[in-house]
């Protein structure tokens, strides 16, 4: 099987075309399969896909089981501005705000999860792009200097637990350091990680420094921690290293998480007119969440500054 690719930035992402996902067969998954892992982001325009067709499409790629993610049953989700509980599946993000770079559950001891799809069920007017960043290509352009540097730093990767009601604007939107949470006495989910780690389908090396879990480098104070991050931000963030993907009704993206990362700028509040953005996601690991999902514990249990 012959895809029809279409390269959507010169080191990553293709828009497929001429293949119906609905009826598409193990030959066309395994070519899709070998092409998220080399492309890294697969964009279909107008697949329509229903719920349990998108999660039969993300199982059929074989990088992962489909997640529940939420509490609600069936392995999708929905990552909505709208204020509305939807119809089926569970909601993985209600909020407006903005999600500063990320992979998703990067702060677990797995590292992220492997791959998510998002569908564009309601799109607003105006453009509130979904923008996704190379880790790979961002280790193939570290000076040889910085490579041999961060060769042996881990970093903390942490997120604040906010406790019930828990959104994503409670602690999507800054870093989350373990040195100042929201609120005094919060308990934080994190891990320990190479700068760099290598992917653990295709081997390849990631930059694994996110602004939003990454809390600081190990050992390091967190103004120290800073001066590092602002070095590999500017090669991570480059718009040459960065695709921003325009939603339109149908489009489903599927990247891979652990090749990239992403972020997203505050959003309308669904109730302004025309302002509605729905989104349904489904994501896979060979992990499952009850596994994945680490203890709360208190900030003074992670953050080890030697000095
Ligand atoms: O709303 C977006 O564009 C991205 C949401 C997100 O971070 C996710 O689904 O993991
Ligand atoms: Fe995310």
């Amino acid at each position: 099987m012959t895809l029809d690719l279409v390269p959507v930035t010169a080191t990553f992402g293709v828009e497929v075309s001429g293949l119906d996902l609905r009826s598409a067969n193990a030959a066309d998954f395994e070519a899709l399969r070998d092409a998220l892992l080399q492309h890294r982001l697969l964009l279909f325009r107008s697949p329509s896909l229903d719920s349990e067709e998108q999660v039969r499409v993300m199982e059929s790629l074989r990088v992962g089981e489909p997640l529940h993610e939420t509490a609600q049953a069936p392995a999708w989700g929905w990552v909505t501005n709208t204020g509305e509980l939807p119809d089926d599946g569970g909601i993985v993000d209600a909020s407006p705000t903005e999600l500063l770079w990320h992979a998703d559950y990067e702060f677990t001891e797995f590292g992220p999860i492997q791959a998510i799809s998002l569908y564009g069920h309601e799109v607003p007017e105006a453009s509130y792009p979904t923008m996704l960043s190379n880790n790979v290509e961002a280790v193939k352009r570290l000076p040889a200097d910085l490579r041999e540097k961060v060769r042996t730093l881990k970093v903390l990767k942490a997120k604040e637990h906010t406790g019930p009601g828990e959104g994503y604007d409670d602690f999507a939107n800054h870093r989350n350091r373990v040195s100042a949470p929201a609120q005094e006495g919060n308990l934080f989910h994190g891990s320990e990680h190479d700068i760099i780690e290598t992917h653990p389908i295709t081997g390849e090396p990631w930059l694994t420094v996110s602004q939003m879990m990454t809390s600081h480098v190990v050992g390091w104070t967190d103004e120290e921690s800073d001066v590092l991050f602002a070095e590999l931000d500017e090669i991570a963030y480059d718009p040459s290293n960065v695709y921003e993907h325009d939603w339109r009704v149908g489009d489903l993206i599927v990247w891979d998480n652990i090749a990239l990362r992403h972020r997203r700028g505050t959003t309308p509040k669904g109730s302004t007119p025309g302002g509605r953005r729905v989104l349904r996601r489904v994501a896979v690991d060979s992990i499952d969440m009850l596994t994945r999902f680490p203890v709360a514990r208190p900030a003074e249990s992670l953050q080890v500054v030697d000095r």
